[in-house]
């Protein structure tokens, strides 16, 4: 019998297919293995569940897929970041945002552990990002925050994404009381994660919606982009199009820029203007790296 369904977490060579009645431990067909292509959590898939065990026939073609985190099939990222232990680090965050930008995926900009920094903490950064992308600022364990979030997650395929020791298991934790997924401590010493997760999965909201979990990272490369286009990634830089004086303006040092007046003006933040420098930076670096 021909099932369809989504692969909701893979370990060891299984794939778990949800087909809405029941999970299957699945193997893939072999040919899978043969054309340099694996399945991936969120993907559609068709399964024979005729044999013994049952097996991946068929994956239908992805909206999107990524690599840090190993998703397919994401509609929207919540990007997880820790106001304290670890401590936020923006640039990798804003990086994050442009490889979603260029994915056309939709974005919540999550900020964890407010209960750990004050409200001045919590001011600076929603100065950075107010206006440009959805906030929430959460203390999980309190719960405080969590009815901000929880309307973003409604009947959409969302995926927690940030580093290890930010709290996103906990959040999966908080909206799925049925559940008890592992969550790490924070190291003392480094106040870093422990990387408590190790495999992506995709679980179902009561409320509608699903939410994938997903290992933490450490670091992040810069889109696969030509450096010209970047500025389209950075939304708050974007609604400046077509105001400088020269046709590709890269707002670095050309005269008349309108973008650069924006953050002399402060309508654009000097940080979210300082990642994009440092991002159009790692672009001509690779490009550099190639020839
Ligand atoms: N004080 C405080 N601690 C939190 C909050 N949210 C999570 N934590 C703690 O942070 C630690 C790490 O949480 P996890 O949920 O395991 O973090 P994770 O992002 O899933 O980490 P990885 O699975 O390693 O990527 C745990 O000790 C949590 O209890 C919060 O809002 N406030
Ligand atoms: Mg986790
Ligand atoms: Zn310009």
């Amino acid at each position: 019998m021909i099932k369809k369904g989504t692969i909701v977490k893979g370990i060891a060579g299984f794939y778990y297919v949800d087909t809405g009645e029941q999970v299957h431990e699945c193997k893939a067909r072999g040919v899978f293995k043969n054309k340099n292509f694996k399945p991936a959590v969120g993907d559609e898939v068709d399964l024979d569940t005729s044999g013994d065990t049952a097996v991946i026939i068929k994956v239908h073609e992805r909206q999107n897929e990524f690599i840090r985190p190993p998703v397919a099939n994401v509609e929207q990222f919540v990007v997880v970041s820790a106001l304290a232990d670890p401590k936020p680090n923006l640039v990798v965050v804003d990086k994050f945002l442009a490889v979603a930008e260029m994915n056309d995926v939709e974005i919540v900009l999550c900020f964890t552990k407010k209960d750990l920094v004050t409200e001045s903490d919590i001011e600076k950064i929603r100065e950075i990002y107010e206006g440009v992308y959805p906030l929430v600022f959460l203390d999980v364990h309190s719960e405080h925050g969590m009815d901000d979030l929880i309307p973003h997650l409604k009947d959409k395929k969302s995926a927690l994404a940030g580093p290890s020791g930010v709290g996103k298991s906990t959040i999966l934790n908080a909206l799925r009381k049925d559940l008890d997924v592992e969550t790490g401590s924070v190291s003392d010493k480094t106040k870093r994660g422990k990387h408590t997760t190790r495999h992506v999965e995709l679980f179902n909201l009561d409320f509608g919606g699903m939410v994938f979990d997903t290992p933490g990272f450490t670091s992040f490369d810069v889109p696969d982009i030509d450096e010209a286009d970047l500025q389209f990634l950075f939304p708050d830089i974007d609604s400046y199009r077509g105001q400088c004086r020269f046709n590709g303006c890269r707002h670095l040092t050309e005269p008349d820029c309108a973008v650069r007046e924006a953050v002399e003006a402060g309508d654009i933040h000097e940080l979210r203007y300082k990642s994009y420098c440092s991002q159009i930076e790692e672009i001509r670096e690779r490009e550099r790296k190639k020839y």
